[in-house]
């Protein structure tokens, strides 16, 4: 029990472009029931990267399919055009996550996204420098930090983005918003990052989706690693 009480609190959102789309009432289900926090949502336009993952319709459904928060990733050019529409669907709390190279005056956007009731977010790339967004760090209250290129999930963990972590986690506190982690998240970067102050991880291929062990077997023993 006291045991318990000890081990460190972070959030695991589930990547649902990783889902098994024949299943996914299913997948929503035992997702839930495996006690995940909140449901990742990829939304891809095919052109701010080139691929397409889930759209409008997708993200509606699981919002209709659980209570819990959505985590909505707008990798989309001149997110500002649509951004209404998916705010129209979502519910007060479900986070919004805009690139901020893929808008000419990204603050607008993200005042959009506050306006509407959901909590503002940026995601930077592994190429994109802490320096670039400095100034919307006090606008957002989540930085979703990328560990792959943007695009494709099952990719592999880029290291130089390690260093961009160190920069951003000590600003956390004086700036007001949390570090989440997205691609390529195992176990071991799991225990490395959530003790530097790493707030959430986007599980994926890499951890939780497509493997033998039942989701609420995986939640279970990320939540029990000794750290
Ligand atoms: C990538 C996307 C991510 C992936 C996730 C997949 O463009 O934003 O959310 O779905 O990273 O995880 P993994 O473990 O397959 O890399
Ligand atoms: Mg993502």
């Amino acid at each position: 029990m006291e045991r318990e009480a000890r081990k460190m609190k972070f959030e695991l959102m589930a990547s649902m472009m990783c889902a098994d789309y024949g299943h996914l009432a299913d997948e929503v289900q035992a997702l839930d029931a495996a006690g995940i926090d909140s449901f990742h949502i990829d939304i891809m336009d095919g052109r701010y990267v080139p691929n397409f993952a889930m759209s409008l319709n997708d993200m509606r459904y699981i919002r209709m399919a659980t209570e819990k928060p959505l985590d909505v990733h707008l990798m989309v050019e001149h997110p500002n055009n649509t951004v209404s529409l998916f705010l129209n669907h979502l519910k007060p709390g479900d986070t919004v996550y805009i690139h901020p190279e893929a808008e000419y005056h990204p603050s607008t956007t993200l005042q959009k996204i506050i306006d509407a009731g959901m909590v503002p977010g940026i995601a930077i790339n592994p190429g994109t420098s802490v320096e670039t967004v400095y100034e919307m760090l006090r606008i957002v209250k989540k930085v979703l930090v990328m560990s792959v290129n943007p695009g494709n999930a099952g990719q592999m963990f880029l290291s130089y983005v390690g260093e961009k972590y160190k920069k951003l986690l000590p600003l956390q506190e004086e700036m007001g918003f949390e570090v989440y982690w997205d691609g390529a998240c195992s176990a071991e970067k799991i225990k490395t990052f959530a003790p530097m102050g790493v707030k959430g991880f986007v599980l994926g291929t890499t951890l939780l989706f497509g493997k033998k062990t039942a989701y609420a077997e995986t939640i279970r023993q990320i939540r029990e690693l000794d750290i």
